[in-house]
């Protein structure tokens, strides 16, 4: 039998979702169980702000999925998809080629930090590291160095759902069910230290952290190991931000070793932090940056993955005559994303969008510590416009607080996001100050009244 929406108490109907079956769609990261007797629906949204099925508003506190960075309903975007979509339907890209794609990566390229210019197109941030992760191995069978094929990431990382993403990833919900995953894996530890809580910003230095690297090195070989990814702020796992230093001993230690190294920026791209990549904004230069989401604002998917000139160049004219790097997608380089893709990029400049996450960042860190006091909560950690507020655990009911909190918020009007016991907040850069005060006025309210 198909279920109909029925609402939950409190939420009345909408003839938007009359006749709206919720069998067929199996929905990702989700509890498909308890969404379809609860089904919590947007039906629209415009700048900081979702609307629900049932005509209420909820202000969005995590860009979406951490990719609305420019907020919601831009007109510049959706014309410009519209223009695309009425010009050149879709083109390939495979041998063939068409202006939206090349343009693209050129302003790509003007953003990312000096000497990495090379843009290829993904649909997704999981195609991203995968891409980023062959690219590794391509460009070490290209110089001739055939066994470097280990990868390493770190716990707690999270790269997606692909294979190579999951592989390298290290949240063990993620990948206990799928046994088959790619060879030769191994990871850092996180870089979060239980003694350090409610850290404004940065962690303080914890050189032992990167020396792990010259760990795996001494027990693998330098000689075995491809690459190196990781976030520069883990994001999914909850908001776990590098302790000072850490990132730079990474860069100085693969560099040693002829290990390329990899920033996952999928989240930390376009501004989250203030400045176009958490390269920029820790002043490390990767080998590889994998981005999506604020790329076109989440409104049409794509991914971008960033190489060096040098890897490029050493893929490109290291391969024998013929196609250089065997991967891609049918949709690398989709005209009506990378139309979003330019116009995200204007609004991005035109309207000052990282410098006001920047200029924000500061009352954003002190809102958010704000929360330390309340019920439950045992750590706050923040920086640029994203905070984590852990939650402890209900005794034998790990990440119930939180969800409970989500629902609780999703239903007085304000859009957070729970994973485990931890809140993540990642607002669009167009917030205003009065917005960030509500955001942490409503979840103060929240946190106090939830058991
Ligand atoms: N790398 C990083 C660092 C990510 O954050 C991906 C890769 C994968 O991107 P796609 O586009 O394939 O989903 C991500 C995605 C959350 C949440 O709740 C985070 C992501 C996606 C959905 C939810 O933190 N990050
Ligand atoms: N599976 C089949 C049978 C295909 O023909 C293709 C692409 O041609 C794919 C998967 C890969 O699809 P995509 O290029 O959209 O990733």
């Amino acid at each position: 039998m198909a279920s109909q929406i029925e609402r939950p108490a409190g939420h009345t109907a909408s003839s938007e979702l009359d006749g709206v079956d919720l069998d067929h769609f199996w929905m990702p990261f989700t509890n498909n169980r308890f969404f379809k007797q609860n089904p919590r629906m947007f039906v629209s949204a415009k700048d900081m702000h979702y609307t629900t099925a049932d005509g209420r508003q909820v202000l969005d506190a995590t860009a979406g999925l951490w990719c609305v960075n420019a907020g919601h309903g831009r007109a510049a975007i959706t014309e410009a998809i519209a223009q695309a979509a009425g010009t050149l339907d879709f083109g390939p890209t495979f041998q063939l080629g068409h202006p939206l794609p090349f343009r693209l990566a050129s302003e790509v390229a003007r953003i990312m930090p000096e000497g990495m210019d090379r843009v290829f197109f993904t649909n997704s941030g999981s195609e991203s590291a995968d891409t980023a992760l062959k690219m590794a191995l391509a460009y070490h069978h290209a110089r001739g160095d055939h066994t470097r094929f280990r990868l390493i990431g770190r716990q707690r990382g999270y790269h997606g759902t692909n294979f190579g993403g999951l592989s390298v990833g290290g949240i063990g919900g993620n990948r206990r069910r799928f046994v088959s995953q790619v060879w030769g894996v191994d990871h850092l530890s996180h870089t979060h230290g239980q003694a350090v809580r409610f850290q404004r910003g940065m962690q303080p230095g914890n050189g032992a952290l990167a020396e792990e690297l010259e760990d795996l090195v001494a027990l693998h070989g330098p000689e075995t190991i491809a690459a190196v990814i990781v976030e520069p702020v883990a994001g999914s796992t909850g908001v776990l931000v590098p302790p000072q230093g850490y990132l730079q001993a990474l860069r100085a230690i693969t560099q040693k070793y002829g290990i390329l190294l990899i920033f996952d920026e999928v989240i930390t791209g376009f501004g989250r932090l203030g400045t176009a990549t958490a390269a920029e904004y820790f002043g490390v230069t990767p080998d590889i940056i994998t981005t999506a989401k604020g790329l076109t604002n989440g409104v049409v998917p794509m991914g971008a993955v960033i190489a060096s000139r040098h890897v490029h160049d050493t893929v490109v004219n290291g391969s024998p005559e013929g196609i250089e790097f065997y991967h891609g997608y049918t949709y690398s380089g989709h005209p009506v994303a990378a139309a979003a893709g330019l116009a995200t990029l204007q609004l991005y400049r035109d309207e000052g969008l990282f410098a006001n996450a920047a200029a924000l960042s500061a009352q954003w860190e002190e809102a958010a510590h704000g929360l330390r006091d309340c019920r439950n909560v045992i750590d706050v950690r923040n920086l640029g416009l994203v905070a984590g507020i852990e939650l402890a655990p209900r005794e034998g009911a790990p990440g119930a607080r939180a969800t409970e909190a989500f629902q609780r918020a999703f239903d007085t009007g304000l859009l957070i996001r729970a994973n485990g016991d931890i809140i993540a907040l990642s607002p669009p850069l167009m917030i205003n100050a009065g917005q960030i005060e509500t955001i942490f006025a409503m979840l103060r309210q929240i946190l106090n009244d939830l058991p």
